[in-house]
């Protein structure tokens, strides 16, 4: 199985998370990262096996990708996606507390998929843009400011999981 690794994706140390459009995602081999992802689907459909589970993909889904998880896209049709990267919930220079914002493990059941509605989508996207230009050098203020909008992404996803 292959291993992504953060230094293929991310631009430079400093860059906290690293925005993936994949317009479309095509079928893709099982693998696992060396970081984390979000992964949002706006449009099409495909199947996400996850940890060897099959699970059908529409817009508003939204799952969480750990380091170890294992995933692949299959059955892809019109796939629009965006991957959210970053290199681990306490791996940030100025945000903390994330792993509160993430889904939750409990008795060895990780809910990895949640789904949001097109409102909270579209205000998702939004902050995504704002994502897209990851800092390049080691300004502490843009790094903060570019962490400070991750959270609030997280923050949105969170009060926006219909189930
Ligand atoms: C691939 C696929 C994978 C992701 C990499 C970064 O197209 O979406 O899940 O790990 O990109
Ligand atoms: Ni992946």
């Amino acid at each position: 199985m292959d291993l992504l690794h953060s230094s293929d994706f991310f631009p430079s140390c400093s860059a906290p998370v690293v925005i993936e459009p994949r317009e479309p995602q095509q079928a893709f081999p099982e693998h696992h990262h060396d970081f984390y992802e979000i992964v949002i689907v706006e449009q099409g459909a495909g199947v996400h096996v996850f940890n060897g589970n099959p699970y059908t993909l529409n817009s508003g889904c939204v799952c969480f990708v750990r380091d170890h998880d294992r995933h692949l896209f299959e059955q892809t049709d019109g796939l629009i996606l965006t991957n959210i990267l970053f290199r681990a919930p306490d791996a940030f220079r100025f945000v903390s507390g994330v792993e509160q914002f993430l889904p939750r493990e409990d008795d060895g059941v990780y809910p990895a998929h949640w789904r949001i509605s097109q409102q909270v989508l579209q205000q998702v996207k939004g902050l995504i843009g704002l994502l897209v230009d990851a800092p390049t050098g080691d300004r502490p203020e843009e790094i903060a400011l570019h962490e400070s909008v991750f959270m609030q992404l997280l923050v949105q996803l969170w009060q926006g999981c219909l189930a």
